[in-house]
């Protein structure tokens, strides 16, 4: 069993927060094998990678998720690397499920910017207690890194969450929230009321990890210096309270598909060799 990495104080900025960025607990080794799996699935992309935004200069930014299924570096981080662990410390879990990982990716100098989002709205499980580890490659500055709202995950109303599609132009990414459906209210202008919210972000080094709440509100990561560019490798975990959840509208990445084929269905946790339990207390 790996060495635990986060302390009582990180555990309760976590739960405050939504948020912590814990420094130095992924080792070099590890940061250069997942170095070889993003550039690899950057020159073969799965049939999920997206080309999220190419400007006039040719500057791009890239997604890919679900890549641990084929690449053997990807694999062994997700079972051998302290990150299970971490998770379930922050979480508080009794045990911890892997969801999936995603890759962001940006060219040198690119300005592009994740808008501003939540992600339980949009994934195939809901529940309080899961963790995105948001894991830089290569330095990165505050002025380029996510930025999240802290606090966001424990607000109470349920926000209308943007249309990646209409943003991406890719058909395969048409989530349209309903205007329709009730309960859902217009998601706050974060952007352009900056000084009213609470935004954490940081300067960090490979080997430092964001570690976030699903429900917090959270974007950005672009805004690249000429000559930067961004490899960014995040795992989602899930906790005891997470459970599968099909959604009509707001599903990316939609894995209903991949659940049903192994054989879970709206209620479970999660489970099966495609949502492996990692970790237990
Ligand atoms: O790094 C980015 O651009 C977006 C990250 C993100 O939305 C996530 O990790 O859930």
């Amino acid at each position: 069993m790996p060495e635990i990495l986060v302390t009582p104080h990180d555990i309760d900025t976590f739960s405050t927060d939504g948020v912590v960025c814990l420094r130095g607990v992924i080792d070099r080794g590890w940061i250069d094998r997942l170095l070889e799996g993003v550039e690899y699935t950057m020159e073969h992309p799965t049939p999920r990678g997206r080309l999220w935004n190419r400007d006039e200069q040719g500057r791009e930014s890239r997604y890919d998720s679900q890549a641990w299924t084929t690449r053997p570096e990807f694999r062994d981080f997700i079972f051998e690397s302290p990150l299970a662990g971490i998770a379930g410390e922050l979480m508080q879990s009794e045990r911890v499920n892997f969801f999936f990982d995603a890759m962001f990716t940006r060219t040198p100098g690119t300005q592009f910017r994740t808008p501003f989002h939540q992600d339980e709205p949009f994934w195939s499980i809901e529940g309080f207690q899961t963790v995105s580890s948001w894991m830089p490659l290569v330095p990165v500055a505050k002025a380029s890194c996510l930025e999240t709202v802290r606090g966001s995950h424990r607000w109470e109303q349920r926000f209308r969450q943007e249309n990646f599609g209409a943003l991406t132009g890719d058909e395969r990414d048409q989530v349209e929230f309903d205007d329709a459906d009730d309960g859902l209210v217009d998601f706050p202008d974060i952007e352009g009321n900056r000084d009213k919210y609470d935004i954490a972000s940081w300067d960090m080094e490979p080997g430092d990890v964001i570690c976030f709440n699903a429900r917090i509100i959270h974007g950005g990561s672009g805004n690249l210096p000429e000559g930067s560019e961004l490899k960014v490798f995040n795992t989602k975990w899930a906790g005891d309270d997470a459970r599968v959840i099909f959604r009509d509208t707001g599903m990316d990445p939609d894995h209903t598909e991949a659940m049903t084929s192994v054989g879970l269905a709206p209620g479970d946790r999660l489970g099966t060799e495609l949502y492996p339990e990692v970790w237990r207390r």
